[in-house]
């Protein structure tokens, strides 16, 4: 995971939700165009860009490690989530990543055919040397709160048991509760995900700080950081939390000075 850590700490922008959910859910005239957030990558010194294959074909610049997702899947079935492998990890190294990624829906009735999938994945990654990174979603009927203390660090147990060498989880809602996530995900690093965006800054910046203090070593984040109207900024004070260990009064004081 070193190509994505900064002093044991990473923040990874995630740009596969034109995929994920549709263009006409998260995107406007701005951040429809890949370049606009490969920019937002670049300048704001993430450590790790996500991408599913074909934009990194089409525009990926090779300035930020960039990680391939491997699978994926739109939000048109209504039926029990599944996310299937869109793209290799041959491919995905041809492209330039240096790692991979992979959606495990976890409690979906199709998880088996995911930890399946992810379990082949993982070991063809550690074949060209790149690490595996599950994105653990509890997902699905039998999922009744994908928040809960328990099934978040279930999914952090599950990823160390699948050989993810990180896992992206949803943040519990305590730093005392998601220090648990995190030592249910033993030696592998925890990522918060971000989610949809906050109502204000602070209430985002809250929960990462959260996620900090318990244990995490980062946030991978989308739509909080590029539906931002000043994706600069917020970078800059995610950094101030992540990095340098900022409260979030602070950290809001230091992104409007930079
Ligand atoms: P966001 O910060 O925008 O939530 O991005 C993180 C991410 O994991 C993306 O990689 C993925 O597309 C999205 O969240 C999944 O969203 P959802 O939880 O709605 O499936």
């Amino acid at each position: 995971m070193n190509s994505f850590l900064k002093n044991g700490k990473g923040i990874l922008l995630a740009y596969d939700q034109g995929f994920e959910h549709g263009p006409s859910a998260d995107f406007n005239d701005q951040n429809i165009d890949p370049n606009y957030v490969i920019d937002i990558a670049r300048k704001g010194d993430f450590t790790g860009l996500v991408l599913h294959k074909g934009i990194a074909e089409k525009y990926y610049d090779g300035k930020v490690p960039l990680i391939v997702k491997l699978n994926g899947k739109t939000n048109l079935p209504k039926s029990e989530p599944v996310s299937t492998q869109v793209c290799s990890v041959e491919e995905a190294v041809s492209l330039g990543a240096k790692g991979v990624g992979y959606t495990v829906y976890l409690g979906s009735a199709h998880e088996s055919l995911m930890l399946q999938e992810f379990g082949e994945i993982q070991e063809e990654a550690h074949e060209v040397g790149i690490p595996a990174i599950a994105w653990i979603y509890p997902r699905g009927e039998a999922v009744k709160n994908d928040t809960s203390p328990e099934i978040v660090s279930y999914a952090a147990r599950a990823g160390l048991e699948i050989g993810a060498d990180a896992v992206k989880i949803k943040y519990s809602g305590t730093p005392e509760t998601f220090s648990w996530a995190v030592k249910a995900a033993g030696v592998i690093k925890v990522f918060m995900s971000g989610g949809p965006k906050a109502p204000t800054d602070e209430t985002f910046l809250g929960q990462v700080k959260g996620a900090m203090d318990a244990g995490a070593a980062g946030l991978a984040v989308g739509r909080n950081v590029w539906q931002h109207q000043d994706p600069a900024k917020m970078a800059a004070a995610l950094k101030e939390i992540i990095f340098n260990g900022r409260d979030v009064g602070k950290a809001l004081e230091m992104s409007v000075a930079q």
